[in-house]
């Protein structure tokens, strides 16, 4: 349909086959339509990998995955620069995809294996990857005081680069949050609050905590500005995450971005969700898939279904390749359980 115009093989963007700059509009919206439909599928893949990890005994510990959430990973992906930085949370595996960590070396991590990112030591909530400018924790609301030391540092070095802190509606109402912002607001930092609020912290609701109606509302008090966006369209949350950067990015200050999402499965894997019954977490799988949301749009707008069922069974098939091939790989010798923990200075 779009003869000149095809995604690149890695499907990380979009090549002009025939040089031609001028495309036509709805062409150039479907491209960007199929990059973020894949790196959404990508991620998704990557957490249904993760569930086959646990179930394998690969994993141990608590697993918190994304699925569900993948339209605000896919949607921060674009307007990240390699200078950013970004610190996330213990449901981090999407924005650490987003930063452009990579895939492999991740998922060795989350199975605990030498070969990952941080050789094993850090497994699924701890990534931390300095060539991408990305870490994460697992303390609620502590992403965002080390996000603002990284938005401190840029100013006093001088760089154009914005640091973004991502926390949930529940990290919303830390301490962190509130202490963060202060300073940032004093100060105008270059930051960008993430808040992914998928309506629940563990089981309590949003709603039933919160006097108002969105956290991104509260912006004002601290000279920051809110942007609310719906967090299941992948194509709203790139277009407000480019203006929180680029506001954040011109010195415009600290920008409060909040994406209404779901999550799908539990908090944890082996959560029994006693807070919601089954037919509302199928209600929202059904009505509120985000990759779904984005297939739908696109086939609206003349794309082939053929091509975009390919684009979801490739990354499963990527996915699953990836996993069989780290499963391969060694576990981390016992003796180096003691390194980074003490100083090994006599
Ligand atoms: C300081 C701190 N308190 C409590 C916990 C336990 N805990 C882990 S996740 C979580 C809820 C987080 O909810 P939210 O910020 O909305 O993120 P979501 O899990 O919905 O992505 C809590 C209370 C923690 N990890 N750290």
């Amino acid at each position: 349909m779009y003869p000149i115009w095809r995604l690149s093989r890695d499907g990380r963007g979009v090549r002009d086959m025939a040089g031609t700059t001028a495309l036509p509009d709805a062409a150039a919206a479907a491209a960007t339509g199929l990059v973020r439909l894949r790196r959404m599928a990508a991620m998704r893949a990557f957490d249904e990998t993760c569930l086959e990890a646990l179930r394998r005994g690969a994993i141990h510990g608590e697993l918190h995955v994304g699925i569900g959430q993948e339209a605000v990973g896919a949607g921060m992906a674009e307007a990240l620069r390699p200078e950013d930085a970004v610190v996330s949370t213990h449901r981090n595996h999407f924005h650490a995809l987003a930063k452009g960590v990579d895939a492999r070396a991740l998922l060795a991590e989350i199975c605990e294996r030498a070969t990952g990112l941080c050789g094993g030591f850090g497994g699924h909530m701890h990534p931390f990857d300095p060539a991408t400018g990305f870490s994460a924790t697992g303390i609620v609301g502590a992403s965002l005081p080390v996000a603002l030391g990284y938005a401190h540092a840029f100013r006093l070095r001088g760089q154009a680069a914005v640091a973004v802190g991502v926390t949930g509606d529940g990290g919303a109402h830390s301490g962190a949050f509130h202490e963060t912002l202060v300073i940032a607001g004093a100060r105008r930092l270059p930051l960008v609050v993430l808040v992914e609020n998928n309506g629940l912290a563990i089981s309590v609701p949003f709603d039933a905590i919160t006097p108002t109606k969105t956290v991104a509302e509260r912006a004002p008090a601290w000279g920051a500005t809110g942007l609310h966006v719906d967090g299941t369209d992948v194509d709203a949350v790139a277009g407000a995450f480019a203006r929180a950067m680029e506001h954040a990015r011109g010195g415009g200050g600290p920008v409060i971005l909040e994406a209404t999402c779901h999550r799908f499965r539990g908090h944890f894997e082996g959560d029994p969700e006693g807070y919601r019954s089954r037919a509302e977490r199928q209600h929202l799988r059904e009505r509120h898939d985000p990759i779904a949301l984005c297939r739908a749009r696109l086939e609206a707008a003349g794309l082939a279904p053929a091509t975009l069922d390919a684009i979801l069974s490739e990354e499963k098939t990527r996915a699953r390749a990836m996993l069989a091939d780290v499963l391969a790989d060694p576990l981390p010798d016992p003796s180096e359980a003691r390194r980074h923990v003490f100083t090994e200075t006599p």
